[in-house]
C-alpha cells in the first residue's frame, strides 16, 4: 500500500522563516530551492519530498511525451530489414496498443514513400482500371474499425518448445499481436469504383517494399469489412505500419494485411505467391497441407502474473491477461488456478468489440504453492481455444503458424513464474 501521509511536513516555525525569507527579498523558484532555505535556516523537513503544489509547472509543448518512469519499449528480436519487434503485452492497459509500441513484422524493411508520389492501382478483371493518388482515397467516404492484427508465426516458442521458452515473457512469447483504431476507404467502395466483374473471385494485393510482398485474397473478404487504411490511432500511418497504405483484413493472419500497398489485380483465381506457397502454407499430419489458411482463431494468454514478475506473497492476486478471435467477439473467457482442474469465469472489460484484444480479470487467492494458471477463450461462435494436444492431434508438430493453443504457467514455492510445460493442459 502506497503511504499517504504527506512527504513535505514544515512545522509552524519553519513555515514562518520561510515566509521571513521571501520577505526578506530571497527568491525561491522551485520547491527544492525552498527545502535548500530550510537547511541554511538550518531546519531539516520530517520527510525531503518534492512537492508540486509549491511550484509552477512546465507549459504546454507541441508533442506530448511519456512520464520519464513509463518507458515502455518494443522487444527487437531481430533488427535486420526481415526482422520483427514484438508489443510489451504485459503492459498493456485496455484494448489499444500506443503507435509506437505495435509490433512490427517486414519482409524488406520499412521504405521511404513521399505521399505526393503515392499511387495505388486497381486493374485486372474490372470495367475500369483506376489509379487513385492519396488525397483520391481520402476524397471518399471515411471508415474507421479498432481491430488486432496478428502474425500467423506468432507463439512460435510456445508450439515448439526449446529451453529458453520457459523464461520468456508474453512481450517475447506472444508480442506479435497489437490493436489499433484503423481508418481509411473500404475496400468494397473502391471495387464498386472500379466495377468487378461478376466472375472475378480473387483478387492479388501488392506491397511497394523491397520484398514486394504480395497475397491472393478472396473478393468476398473486401465486400465483408476490408479496409485501405490510411490513419492509425488518429493520425497518419506509421512508416513501419505501412505509410501512406496499408490493406487491413480484420480477423486473418497478419501477412495478408499489406503494408505499403500499391496494387490490386483482380482475377478468377489465386495468383499463388511466394507467401502463400514457399510461405504460411502448413503441413498436416495426413500428408496435405494446409493452404490460404487466412482466419485467426480465438487465443488468450495470462500476462500477469508471468515471467520474469516474482510474486512476493501469497494471497489475493489479480490475474490479467488479454483474448481475441479473428471471428469475432469474444464471449468468454475462463481462468484455471489449478493446472487445468477447474475453470472459472474471468471478468471481461467493456467495451468487447469483434476482432479487437479484450482484457479479461481473475481474482485469485495464491496458497504459496506450486501450480499452474491458464487461460481459455470462447469466441461468439462458439470456438473454444484449444489444448495443445487437441490442435497436435488436427495440425501436427510440423506446422508453422497459428499457435493459438492454451497457454500455461507455472508459479513456483518461492513465487517464481515460468511458461508451462504443454502435455500439462
Ligand atoms: N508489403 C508488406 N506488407 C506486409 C509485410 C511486409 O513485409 N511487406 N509483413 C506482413 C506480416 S508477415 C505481418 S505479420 C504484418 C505486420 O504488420 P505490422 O508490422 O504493422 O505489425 O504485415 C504484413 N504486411
Ligand atoms: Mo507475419
Amino acid at each position: 500500500m502506497k503511504d499517504l501521509t504527506p512527504g513535505l511536513k514544515f512545522s509552524r516555525r519553519s513555515l514562518m522563516m520561510l515566509s521571513a525569507s521571501v520577505v526578506g527579498g530571497a527568491l525561491i523558484k522551485t520547491a527544492s530551492d525552498a527545502i535548500k532555505v530550510e537547511h541554511s535556516n538550518g531546519i531539516i523537513p520530517e520527510k525531503v519530498v518534492f512537492d508540486p503544489t509549491k511550484v509552477l509547472g512546465a507549459g504546454p509543448s507541441t508533442l506530448g511525451k511519456r512520464a520519464p518512469n513509463e518507458q515502455l519499449q518494443r522487444y527487437v528480436v531481430d533488427a535486420s530489414p526481415s526482422g520483427n519487434s514484438r508489443s510489451p503485452l504485459q503492459d498493456m492497459v485496455g484494448m489499444i496498443t500506443p503507435s509506437d509500441l505495435h509490433f512490427e513484422r517486414h519482409h524488406g524493411g520499412v521504405p521511404q514513400i513521399a505521399p505526393e508520389d503515392y499511387e495505388l492501382l486497381i486493374h485486372g478483371m474490372v470495367e475500369r482500371p483506376l489509379k487513385f493518388s492519396l488525397n483520391d482515397l481520402k476524397r471518399f467516404p471515411q471508415h474507421s474499425k479498432i481491430c488486432f492484427i496478428e502474425c500467423s508465426g506468432n507463439g512460435s516458442k510456445s508450439y515448439h518448445k526449446t529451453a529458453e521458452s520457459e523464461t520468456m515473457s508474453p512481450q517475447a512469447l506472444d508480442g506479435l499481436v497489437s490493436t489499433s483504431e484503423w481508418t481509411g476507404v473500404r475496400l468494397s467502395t473502391l471495387f464498386r469504383e472500379a466495377g468487378i466483374q461478376s466472375a472475378a473471385k480473387w483478387f492479388l494485393a501488392e506491397g511497394s517494399d523491397a520484398a514486394v510482398l504480395s497475397r491472393s485474397i478472396p473478393v468476398e473478404k473486401a465486400w465483408d469489412d476490408a479496409l485501405v487504411a490510411y490513419a492509425q490511432n488518429g493520425e497518419a500511418i506509421r512508416p513501419e505500419q505501412g505509410y501512406p497504405v496499408r490493406l487491413l483484413l480484420p480477423g486473418w493472419e497478419g501477412n495478408t494485411h499489406v503494408k505499403w500497398l500499391r496494387r490490386m489485380e483482380i482475377a478468377d483465381r489465386p495468383f499463388m505467391t511466394r507467401e502463400e506457397t514457399s510461405k504460411y502454407t502448413d503441413p498436416l499430419p495426413d500428408c496435405t497441407a494446409r493452404l490460404f489458411s487466412f482466419v485467426m482463431d480465438a487465443k488468450s494468454l495470462i500476462t500477469f502474473p508471468a515471467f520474469p514478475y516474482i510474486l512476493p506473497d501469497k494471497g489475493w492476486w489479480e490475474i490479467k491477461g488479454l483474448a481475441w478471435s479473428g471471428r469475432g467477439k469474444i464471449t468468454k473467457v475462463e481462468v484455471s488456478t489449478d493446472t487445468g482442474r477447474h475453470w472459472h469465469p474471468a471478468e471481461l472489460a467493456e467495451p468487447v468489440l469483434s476482432k479487437c484484444q479484450t482484457s479479461f480479470r481473475f481474482l485469485w487467492k495464491w496458497n504459496g504453492g506450486e501450480t499452474t494458471l491458464m487461460s481459455r477463450a470462447t469466441d461468439e461462435t462458439g470456438y473454444i481455444q484449444p489444448t495443445f494436444g487437441q490442435l497436435v492431434k488436427v495440425r501436427g508438430k510440423g506446422t508453422a503458424y497459428h499457435y493459438n493453443h492454451i497457454r500455461a504457467w507455472k508459479i513456483l514455492k518461492d513465487g517464481q513464474v515460468r511458461l508451462g510445460l504443454n502435455e500439462m493442459i
